[in-house]
């Protein structure tokens, strides 16, 4: 198999005791989909001030007082040679209410009625798992952007 190139993304959890904000995708890769926000690691920038970026860039949430790790995605697509590596964060507190942007439409979801018939079909397993403040590690390999054709997912208590 030909070696499958890396990039790296942020996706970041913002939570208000039982609601979980959520933007829906109006635009490009997962458009049509709700998800948290985040996005591709720029040059020189670390995973944690892409994921602080791309909330207050999406959303218009101020993170303060950092991010937490809380899992690590990675995403394959049959026939691409591109590897996903997205790095999963929960914001540790914010300010600032949540405004449309011209890619995400956001809304505050109760935990236990996220919407994941509109969301990547991986969602439904690994949120749970944040949710009740645990931590994780999942591959997905996928044919489009809709099936999963193999998945691997562990709970973990610390990243490597
Ligand atoms: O910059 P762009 O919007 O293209 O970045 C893609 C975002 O989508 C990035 O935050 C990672 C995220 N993402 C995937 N696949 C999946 C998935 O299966 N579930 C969720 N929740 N997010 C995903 O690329």
């Amino acid at each position: 198999m030909a070696s499958l190139i890396r990039k790296f993304y942020t996706l970041t959890l913002i939570r208000s005791g039982n609601k979980v904000l959520l933007g829906f995708k109006k635009r490009g890769f997962g458009q049509g989909k709700w998800n948290a926000f985040g996005g591709k690691v720029e040059k020189g920038e670390s995973l944690e001030e892409a994921a602080i970026r791309e909330v207050h860039e999406e959303s218009g949430i101020e993170i303060v007082g950092g991010v937490e790790k809380v899992g690590e995605l990675e995403f394959t697509f049959e026939g691409e040679s591109n590897l996903m590596d997205v790095h999963v964060f929960a914001a540790k507190s914010f300010k600032g209410e949540p405004v449309e942007t011209e890619e995400m439409r956001p809304q505050w979801f109760p935990i236990e009625d996220l919407p994941y018939s509109q969301m990547w079909p991986d969602d439904y397993l690994w949120y749970p798992i944040i949710l009740k403040g645990g931590k994780f590690r999942g591959a997905f390999h996928f044919q489009g952007h809709d099936i999963i054709l193999s998945q691997k997912l562990e709970e973990v208590n610390e990243f490597a």
